[in-house]
């Protein structure tokens, strides 16, 4: 699976780290919401969802969690654990979150405002329109030849 990882840029001295991130240099989508995720109980398991088409960039900006991402094909683990380091997540990407140490504050900047319509919540919902969407592909490029 292709996961499109994020590096900042570091603007370190002698006090200490910063990062910044701003929308079309560092980040290519409009940053419409920025939320973020703290003080997760031991064991829970968030996320459960893809997003018809919204798009995010997932920062653990302080302790660490992972990320189960899922693209109805294959699924891959990342751990992030680093306030300089991040993954974009797509749209049609199932994702769960888990494994949060008690210090973790996982900070999402989003291309939208908050909107329930383009939640897919259901698994099995998920597969279909993924699948759907890679017949309507197949077929396209059959024209195209
Ligand atoms: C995602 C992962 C990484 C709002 O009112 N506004 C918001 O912008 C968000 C994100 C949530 N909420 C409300 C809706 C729920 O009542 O906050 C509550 C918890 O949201 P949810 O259960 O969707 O949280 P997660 O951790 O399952 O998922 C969140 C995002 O919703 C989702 O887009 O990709 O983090």
């Amino acid at each position: 699976m292709n996961i499109e990882r994020f590096h900042a840029q570091q603007h370190g001295d002698s006090r200490g780290q910063l990062v910044a991130l701003e929308e079309k240099s560092e980040i290519p989508f409009d940053i419409k919401r920025v939320y973020y995720i703290y003080d997760t109980k031991e064991g829970v398991r968030r996320g459960f969802h893809a997003h018809k088409s919204l798009k995010q960039l997932l920062i653990c900006v302080n302790g660490a969690c992972k990320v189960l991402l899922d693209n109805g094909h294959e699924k891959e683990i990342v751990i992030l654990d680093k306030p300089y380091e991040g993954i974009f997540v797509q749209s049609n990407i199932w994702r769960e979150m888990y494994d949060f140490t008690p210090d973790a504050v996982l900070l999402v900047l989003a291309s939208e405002i908050y909107d329930e319509s383009d939640y897919i919540r259901d698994y099995g919902r998920f597969l279909e329109l993924v699948n759907n969407k890679d017949d309507m592909c197949s077929k396209e490029t059959e024209r195209e030849v």
